[in-house]
This record gives C-alpha cells, sequence and structure tokens, in this order.
C-alpha cells in the first residue's frame, strides 16, 4: 500500500486528490490547520471516526485509511515530525494561502506560507533522509505567467509575476526544481491553470458568480458586485487536474507541466454562462467596457448594468493592486508524455457549480420562509 502525505487537504484540490488515492488504494495523510471552527467539511464524507468503527466491532485500521494531522507549513518542527511518522512515498504540496487579492493584504504571510513553506517540506524530507524515497508534488500555478509574454503559454514561457501570491509561488517553483537538480529527488511542479467546482472557495470568481446568481433567484440577495469582469481565464475542472497531479508523480523522471484547456473566457462570459443556466436573461447596461473589450478602470468604477430583475454592479474594490488580464494554457506536453486531455467542459462545470448553489440557496430560503433566520455570508 502506497502511502501519500496532502498539505491542503481541507481545500478543493485536497478533497478530490483524497478522494482519487483512496479509491486507488492509497493510505492517505492529510494536514489540517487547527481552527476556530470546522473547516473539514468537504473531506467529512471521507472521513470515518475511530468511534464509529469500533462501536461497529472492528479493528480500526481496516476500515479507514485516511488520516489527519494537525499541522501547518509556517511550522517546520510540526512538518518534520508530520513526515517522520508517516514516511510518506508522495508528498503533494497543495497547502497554500491561495487568493491573489488577499496576497495583497497579508504579502509577508503568503510568503512564509506558500515559499517557505514549500522549502520547509523539501528541507524535511531531505533532513530525514527520504529524498530517494518521498515523491514531491508542487502546485504551481498559471499565476506565474501574469504579465503574460508569450500566447498561449506553455512550460518554456517566461514567468512575470504580478502579486505577493505569484511571487511567492515563484520562489515554490524555482525551489522545487533546484531540490530536484541538487539532490535529486523526484520533485516536480505542476503549472496549473484555473480549476473550478462546486467545492471552490466562496471568494475565487467562479464561485462567488454561482453562489451569488443563486441566492438573488431566491430572493437572499439583490446584486451581484465584481470587479474586472473582462478578465480572461483558462478554467478547467478540479476532478481532471487532480488526476494529472497524481500522473505527474507516476513517471520514470520528474518533469514540470503545464495543466490547462487551452479555452480562454471572460468573468463577463462566466456571468453570462451562469446566468443563462439559471434561465435568468440579461440585460448589460453602462459596463463602462468600451468596443474592443478593454477594460477602461475609470470609466467602469461608478457603472452599474441591469439584468432583467438580476443587477450585475462593478465594485472598484474588487480591482487588483496589479491585474492579470489574460490566462491561456497550452497543455501539449502534458497530452503527449502523459496521454492527459482534460475530460470536463466549462459548460458542465458551470452546471454542476450552479445546481449545487441553487440547491443551497433553495433550502436556505425554505428555512426565511419558514420563519429562521438565514445568514448569507457576502463578504468576498
Ligand atoms: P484552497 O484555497 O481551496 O485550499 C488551500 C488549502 O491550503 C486549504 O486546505 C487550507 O486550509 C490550506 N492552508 C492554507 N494555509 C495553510 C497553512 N498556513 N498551513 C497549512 N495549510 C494551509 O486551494 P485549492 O484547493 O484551489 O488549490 C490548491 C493549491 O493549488 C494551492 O496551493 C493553490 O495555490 C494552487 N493552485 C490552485 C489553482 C486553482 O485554480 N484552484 C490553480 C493553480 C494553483 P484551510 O481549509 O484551513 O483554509
Ligand atoms: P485567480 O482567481 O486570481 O485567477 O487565482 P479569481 O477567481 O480570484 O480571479 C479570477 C479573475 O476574476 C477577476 N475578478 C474577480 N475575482 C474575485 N475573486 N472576486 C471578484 O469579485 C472578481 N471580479 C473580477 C479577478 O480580478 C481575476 O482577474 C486563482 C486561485 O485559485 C490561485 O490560487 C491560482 O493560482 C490561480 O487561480 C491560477
Amino acid at each position: 500500500m502506497k502511502v501519500a502525505l496532502i498539505t491542503g487537504i481541507t481545500g478543493q484540490d485536497g478533497s478530490y486528490l483524497a478522494e482519487l488515492l483512496l479509491e486507488k488504494g492509497y493510505e492517505v495523510h492529510g494536514i489540517k490547520r487547527r481552527a476556530s471552527s470546522f473547516n473539514t467539511q468537504r473531506i467529512d464524507h471521507l472521513y470515518r471516526d475511530r468511534h464509529d468503527i469500533e462501536n461497529e466491532g472492528s479493528p480500526v485500521s481496516h476500515h479507514s485509511s485516511l488520516f489527519l494531522h494537525y499541522g501547518d507549513l509556517t511550522d517546520s518542527s510540526n512538518l518534520t515530525r508530520i513526515i517522520s511518522e508517516v514516511q510518506p512515498d508522495e508528498v503533494y504540496n497543495l497547502g497554500a494561502q491561495s487568493h491573489v487579492a488577499v496576497s495583497f493584504e497579508s504579502p509577508e504571510y503568503t510568503a512564509d506560507v506558500d515559499a517557505m513553506g514549500t522549502l520547509r517540506l523539501l528541507e524535511a524530507i531531505r533532513f530525514l533522509g527520504l529524498e530517494k524515497k518521498s515523491r514531491f508534488y508542487q502546485a504551481s500555478t498559471s499565476e506565474l505567467f501574469g504579465l503574460v509574454q508569450e500566447i498561449p503559454q506553455r512550460e518554456s514561457t517566461p514567468f512575470y509575476p504580478r502579486s505577493p501570491y505569484a511571487v511567492a509561488k515563484l520562489y515554490a517553483y524555482w525551489i522545487t526544481v533546484n531540490y530536484r537538480e541538487a539532490y535529486g529527488m523526484y520533485a516536480c511542479n505542476g503549472i496549473l491553470f484555473n480549476h473550478e467546482s462546486s467545492r471552490r472557495g466562496e471568494t475565487f470568481v467562479t464561485r462567488k458568480i454561482t453562489r451569488s446568481l443563486a441566492n438573488i433567484t431566491q430572493g437572499l440577495e439583490e446584486c451581484l458586485y465584481v470587479g474586472n469582469m473582462n478578465a480572461l481565464r483558462d478554467w478547467g475542472h478540479a476532478k481532471d487536474y487532480v488526476r494529472m497531479q497524481w500522473m505527474m508523480l507516476q513517471q520514470e523522471q520528474p518533469k514540470d507541466f503545464v495543466i490547462a484547456t487551452g479555452v480562454q473566457y471572460s468573468v463577463r462570459q462566466f456571468i453570462e454562462k451562469s446566468a443563462a443556466q439559471l434561465g435568468i436573461t440579461i440585460r448589460w447596461e453602462g459596463t463602462g467596457i468600451n468596443e474592443v473589450g478593454i477594460v477602461d478602470s475609470l470609466s467602469i468604477q461608478h457603472s452599474a448594468l441591469s439584468t432583467g430583475s438580476v443587477i450585475v454592479r462593478v465594485d472598484p474594490r474588487y480591482f487588483r493592486p496589479a491585474e492579470v488580464e489574460t490566462l491561456l494554457g497550452d497543455p501539449a506536453k502534458a497530452k503527449a508524455d502523459l496521454g492527459w486531455v482534460p475530460e470536463i467542459t466549462l459548460d458542465e462545470t458551470v452546471e454542476e457549480m450552479v445546481a449545487y448553489d441553487l440547491d443551497l440557496a433553495r433550502r436556505h430560503a425554505l428555512l426565511k420562509a419558514n420563519g429562521y433566520t438565514v445568514e448569507v455570508s457576502k463578504e468576498s
């Protein structure tokens, strides 16, 4: 039985990867952070409480292959202890302060977790003498391309990071390459473009859109506020992308890969697709976007557009100090070397996300209609 350790197991990708590895028969260990409220919702369906198993009268080890450890990427002694105990065959470093806009507000913390956290893990593996045993996957990102130097972006495209998040991930990318070259570690980077799902964090733009529009249809919110609607992204589905993370650690030689769909849409198009799913007719008004579609951030600032009964407003609060306007990946190397192609289309992803958020919104509306207080958190 192979043993895997996942940092960030409570996040979107961590939860899908844990599912995949458990299906493949792995013993899976995950690092979760101590928080003042529960943060394991995405993996609760995978976890079996020891007491439940014991009450069934079976030995624990026969039924549960998922183990959770408290830890943090800022705490090297904790990481070293966990790796020493777990002796993993594969380490997937998915843990991160992963929100680009938040990284402008907490740049030092972002660097500590995303850059130094990666170094701490690699050093722990080396210090414990596991550099020939433990294969290492680093969650690198299309944000490394930032101010793009080439369209589409591939493995050889020069990096130009545009946020504290991307700069921290640049360090993580290169330290992973460095440990591969310096110590012969099987360590590689997946340069993943945006990927979404119904488990996406609520403050990333896709989930914010599906959640907010669903809430509006149920009378729980009045308006969707967004920032730069002209940003272009190459959006895939998280399930396809974690499959590729696993594949990258099963090769003879460690290599870095771009993982993308090769298709690009704007935030505005994502809103349109979600609205179409919900059967909302959109009437665009006063967007402040000029004819060729270039964002004019001054004229856009006080614009609002009414969309039938649904209002979408641009709020400059969501503009970033430095924006990544366009990202489009070329996954040719992943296809040629590993036979990987994405299977889930953006339309299918939107359908899944809208259905999930509509179901949640309907439940909240039902509670509200029956006199229960429903707090729909809007801060994002
Ligand atoms: P999420 O934000 O959903 O999950 C991030 C995970 O990291 C959570 O489990 C979170 O814990 C954990 N985490 C945060 N801070 C720390 C810390 N200090 N120590 C330990 N763990 C921590 O991200 P995704 O699942 O979407 O992304 C996974 C990885 O892939 C991230 O590194 C992200 O930067 C990268 N990436 C993501 C892409 C995407 O489109 N999704 C694209 C390219 C790269 P908690 O649940 O407690 O908050
Ligand atoms: P991104 O994802 O920054 O690409 O990082 P996000 O969904 O946050 O933004 C995508 C684009 O949408 C624009 N935008 C808004 N974004 C948010 N969050 N909220 C808004 O209201 C809004 N309005 C417009 C943004 O300006 C941006 O251009 C994600 C994360 O998962 C990273 O961890 C990962 O590395 C990259 O994808 C690849």
